[in-house]
């Protein structure tokens, strides 16, 4: 009763100082709740990418809120969609390109940039975060009021009623047999729940990251037998990558799909990543509905995004790491439920995720520094049949940029080949229109939305570097002659 009141003198205040609230977080700012999912591509009832997935707590979610439909990932991998997303800045701009290791990136390179958590703490939030939000950092740092690190807990794994390809333990596709609250993902949930129901006296960020569908594809029972008896495959084409030029195929992982073809495991995969898929959904749900329930409902604003998309076969390929669609599209829910605020419905605009940092500066009245790349999506959450400006853009290593826009995906890679596909006909991405006569009008057009100063790599802290690009071109020859005509040899049915 007294909170009540309370907040009614700050809204009173408010209505008849409408400067005050700007200035800096008040009692009547609204609340974030940011939820990360990790490796989850549109395999969820909300996107309709597989007729056979389980979301109903997304799904709902997606319905309350804006959906947005062709949203897609800043860089095909954790470590630069994250940093890209949580620093506000392109790798084109950053040099952060590849996979780093974060506490082994110079201060110098950092100290550039406002994380999206650090932005929040600094303008008046309490901040708080458990489970994946950054890739590959451990500890507290100054993002964080409280930060509770995931502890991967030993479990264990029904090896008989999945697949385990021999005895690399993240090559795992089965359920386990501990009980739910063992899981790290019910445990950042749990963290998120218990956030939402303490008395906050300032607004709050609460950065809740899931891991699942993350390999290994592994979760309990229950979510395994949700799903259908038969999964039915994805549409692929056995020669997908015929028109496809090198760099490309190049990002094609064919040793996985020969591995799972050769094992007759393919369906055991899908089922695998369908039910971590579900488990996701579950412990999303758990969170949601604590917030539901809360007192911070009314006035918390929830976004939901997954770092990028996942082949599940398509181009012959499984995991992320490509500029096709299966890379780089994902799910992205943003919800404000103030009244006024947000126009629940579908938006069908490509968007990036790079637009979530303005957003949020936006939504909640933050000034965000004048560095941070993309453009504000409030229009489209007050109307999603409002137009963007700009194609999206995901880049994978320096040189290789992809644009997708309504209708077209135009990729152009480091040595000048390109893709080019027209979603309206051809919405697998099997037909590579970049040589025919009437892509020049097409690719015109788009072409002025590449990079036009790219930034040098930035060196040091590199954990992983696995796409081929302009600071390591040499690896195409090796790709050339050793994997892919390795591949042609054994490849059933084969690749050209
Ligand atoms: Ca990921
Ligand atoms: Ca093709």
């Amino acid at each position: 009763m007294k909170s009540s009141i309370l907040s009614s003198l700050v809204l009173f205040t408010l209505l008849i100082n409408p400067v005050f609230g700007n200035e800096d977080a008040s009692e009547n700012s609204p609340n974030v709740l940011f939820i990360a999912i990790d490796d989850m591509n549109d395999w969820v009832g909300f996107l309709d990418g597989h007729p056979q997935a389980k979301t109903p707590n997304m799904d709902r979610l997606a319905k309350r809120g804006v959906n947005f439909t062709n949203a897609h990932c800043i860089a095909p991998a954790c470590s630069p969609c994250r940093l890209g997303l949580l620093l506000g800045i392109e790798p084109f701009h950053s040099g952060l390109y590849p996979f780093y290791d974060q506490p082994k990136i110079p201060a110098s390179v950092l100290s550039k940039y406002t994380s999206l958590p650090r932005l929040f703490r600094e303008n008046g939030y309490q901040t708080f975060g458990a489970g994946k939000i950054f890739h590959g950092v451990k500890e507290n740092t100054n993002d964080w009021d409280h930060y509770r690190t995931h502890i991967p807990g030993g479990l264990n794994r029904a090896v008989e009623k999945g697949y385990q390809q021999n005895q690399s333990s993240k090559m795992s596709f089965c359920p386990t047999t501990n009980p739910l609250s063992d899981h790290p993902d019910y445990q950042v949930a749990d963290y998120g729940i218990k956030v939402i129901e303490q008395q906050h006296d300032q607004p709050f960020f609460l950065a809740v990251g899931i891991v699942k569908p993350h390999l290994p594809f592994i979760c309990p029972q229950p979510f395994f037998d949700m799903q259908a008896e038969t999964i039915q495959p994805p549409s692929i084409l056995a020669n997908d990558l015929q028109d496809v030029p090198w760099v490309g195929r190049s990002m094609a992982k064919l040793g996985d799909d020969f591995k799972f073809r050769k094992d007759k495991s393919w369906e055991k995969v899908h089922r695998a990543y369908l039910a971590c898929n579900s488990w996701a959904d579950y412990n999303v749900g758990r969170v949601v509905d604590a917030l539901q329930t809360s007192q911070y409902a009314d006035n918390t604003i929830i976004v939901l995004w997954s770092d990028h998309g996942y082949h599940q076969g398509e181009k012959r390929s499984f995991r992320k790491f490509s500029l096709w669609e299966e890379s780089t599209r994902v799910p992205f829910i943003i919800l404000d439920p103030r009244p006024g605020q947000m126009k629940s419905g579908v938006c069908k605009e490509a968007v990036s995720l790079i637009n979530i940092y303005r957003t949020l500066g936006e939504l909640t009245g933050i000034e965000v520094p004048k560095y941070v790349d993309g453009t504000s999506l409030v229009k489209q959450i007050r109307n999603p049949a409002t137009k963007v400006a700009s194609p999206a853009i995901t880049t994978w290593g320096r040189g290789n940029y992809s644009l997708r826009d309504d209708q077209w995906r135009y990729t152009r890679y480091f040595d000048g080949t390109e893709e080019l596909y027209d979603h309206r006909s051809d919405p697998n991405e099997w037909n590579n229109l970049a040589e025919s006569p009437e892509a020049g009008a097409i690719k015109q057009k788009l072409t002025e939305f590449f990079p036009k100063n790219e930034a040098a790599l930035v060196e040091s802290g590199i954990s992983l570097w696995n796409s081929v690009d302009a600071d390591q071109p040499e690896k195409l020859q090796q790709f050339k002659k050793n994997t892919w005509s390795q591949m042609k040899k054994k490849l059933k049915p084969k690749i050209e």
